[in-house]
């Protein structure tokens, strides 16, 4: 073994931290030029670490995010109603799947991941903690919830993790095809008899504050907000998508023949936006610190689940060892699957 003179070590650290200059530099160029920061570009930890926090708290997002209308399936009120509830908690199953796999470019694992969701050690979104009571709950998630969610996620199409924005190109277009088939859900309920009106009206009444909830806490209490726009992962601020959200059901909720439940809101001529009411944050900390009415409930069936779809995980796995091993054959179409719900 060769000894290193204190003299060369001194120039190894001098080399290795203009080395980590140079990579910090080249990574702060991409991101003010627009790039795409890749899997295998270099980048700070702390943009790593912020970007598989969004991305996981997103990815358990979308498949808690199945329960409250999974909830409905059995009881759709005709089969076109079911085979498109069907088909688009289905959907919400695919865009976690998308969205683990785009965590994982990050260095993480599905499992790790899913793991700290079970320990209650990573987030979902606090809107999935609130029940569904009535059919028109599916038609008011649709609008609302979707809709609120493709506010928030169009932005992301330009995020500066070239896997995420990817992902959310193709979610994107999902959640739009899902805010319409609620709107329209909607819009048969609020044009059917007076008890159907009512319970349209019912559930916007329940689903309008706490979509409002989903953007985040308002900016000056928001803790990521300005690292993340700064590193272009976030492209708005929670407030400005909040209000742009507002802007957009206004009108909407005038042609569906029902109201937002907010006093409020009004067009205010100088920002030429709406105004809207006070929310009650109270209320969304507690259900962040899960005492929602639905956050045990969410989490005991997601364990559950996890537990129950073991079996499906072995068995894919097992056929792609037995692929792998014959030759001619590859195992690479076979990756083990998460069973999810
Ligand atoms: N719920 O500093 P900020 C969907 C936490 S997908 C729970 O402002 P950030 C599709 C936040 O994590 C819905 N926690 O944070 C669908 C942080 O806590 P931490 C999910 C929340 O990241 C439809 C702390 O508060 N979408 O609906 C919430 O800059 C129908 C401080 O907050 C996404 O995840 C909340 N609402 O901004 C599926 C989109 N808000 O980590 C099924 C991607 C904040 O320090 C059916 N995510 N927190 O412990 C984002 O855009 C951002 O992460 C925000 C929060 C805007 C959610």
């Amino acid at each position: 073994m060769t000894a290193v003179t204190a003299e060369e070590a001194t120039q190894g650290a001098a080399d290795g931290a203009a080395a980590d200059a140079a990579r910090a530099e080249a990574f702060d160029a991409a991101v003010a030029a627009d790039d795409r920061i890749e899997p295998r570009d270099w980048m700070p930890d702390a943009y790593r670490a912020s970007l598989v926090r969004q991305m996981a708290q997103h990815a358990h997002s979308e498949i808690i995010g199945m329960q409250p209308e999974a909830n409905w399936i059995s009881r759709a009120p005709s089969l076109r109603r079911k085979a498109i509830l069907m088909a688009k908690v289905q959907d919400e199953a695919g865009h976690g799947l998308y969205l683990y796999s785009a965590a994982e470019t990050l260095g993480t694992s599905r499992e790790e991941l899913l793991d700290k969701l079970h320990a209650g050690r990573q987030r979902y979104s606090s809107i999935f903690n609130y029940p569904t009571l009535t059919w028109a709950d599916v038609g008011a998630i649709g609008w609302l919830v979707d809709g609120a969610a493709i506010t928030n996620q169009v932005p992301l199409c330009r995020c500066s993790y070239g896997p995420y924005a990817r992902a959310m190109v193709r979610i994107c277009k999902e959640e739009s095809f899902h805010q319409r088939q609620g709107y329209e859900l909607l819009l048969a309920l609020s044009r059917g008899t007076p008890a159907q009106h009512e319970m349209a009206q019912d559930a916007v009444n329940r689903w309008w504050w706490p979509s409002l909830m989903m953007f985040g806490p308002p900016d000056d209490a928001s803790a990521h907000s300005a690292q993340s726009m700064a590193w272009k992962i976030k492209r708005h601020s929670n407030d400005e998508l909040r209000r742009r959200f507002v802007d957009i059901c206004v009108p909407q909720a005038e042609a569906l023949g029902l109201t937002l439940p907010d006093p409020d809101i009004r067009w205010n001529e100088e920002l030429g936006q709406h105004d809207y009411g006070a929310i009650d944050w109270t209320e969304f900390q507690e259900v962040l610190k899960g005492n929602g009415p639905c956050n045990e409930e969410r989490l005991a069936q997601r364990r559950r689940a996890h537990e129950e779809g073991a079996w499906v995980r072995d068995a894919a796995a097992a056929y792609a060892d037995r692929h792998a091993e014959r030759p001619g054959t590859s195992g690479a179409a076979a990756e083990p699957v998460e069973a999810t719900a």
